[in-house]
């Protein structure tokens, strides 16, 4: 077991949808605590920033897209195993893999708009957490 801190990012579908409250609720019911929070509308240099491992692929201009199309809602959250075990709430990238207990099997359709974000790694958490709170 290992305390670790991830970044949690309601994309702007989430936000717009009205469901920042019921993801960040799964999220703090499954142990986990709210350390940081801000709505932040993620400019398309930062988005290059935190997407640049995808450059490249196909989906990539739609990602960049979307996740600058409006406010997003990012926070940092803390709890033993965060990072992977966050990354189960959500449920796996396409929704159609993800059963409806989690929160892109329960509230997204497309693999394109699938609600959220965290970080998939220790080095992408400090990374990514650098990026969108560097203070
Ligand atoms: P995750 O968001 O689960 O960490 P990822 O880092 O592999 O997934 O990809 C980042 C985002 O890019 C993902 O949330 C949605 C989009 N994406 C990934 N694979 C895709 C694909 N095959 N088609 C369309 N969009 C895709
Ligand atoms: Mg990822």
């Amino acid at each position: 077991m290992a305390y670790e801190q991830t970044l949690l990012i309601v994309k702007p579908d989430g936000v717009s949808r009205g469901l920042v409250g019921e993801i960040l609720q799964r999220v703090e019911r499954k142990g986990y605590t709210i350390q940081k929070i801000q709505g932040m509308h993620i400019s398309r240099e930062l988005a290059e920033k935190h997407y640049a491992e995808h450059k490249g692929k196909p989906f990539y201009d739609d990602l960049i897209e979307y996740i600058t199309e409006g406010l997003s809602v990012l926070a940092v959250i803390g709890g033993e195993n965060a990072i992977e075990s966050v990354r189960v709430v959500m449920g796996p990238t396409d929704p159609l893999e993800a059963t409806p207990g989690s929160i892109r099997g329960a509230y997204a359709t497309s693999v394109t708009h699938n609600l959220v974000h965290g970080s998939d790694s220790s080095e992408s958490a400090a990374r990514e957490i650098s990026l969108f709170f560097p203070e």
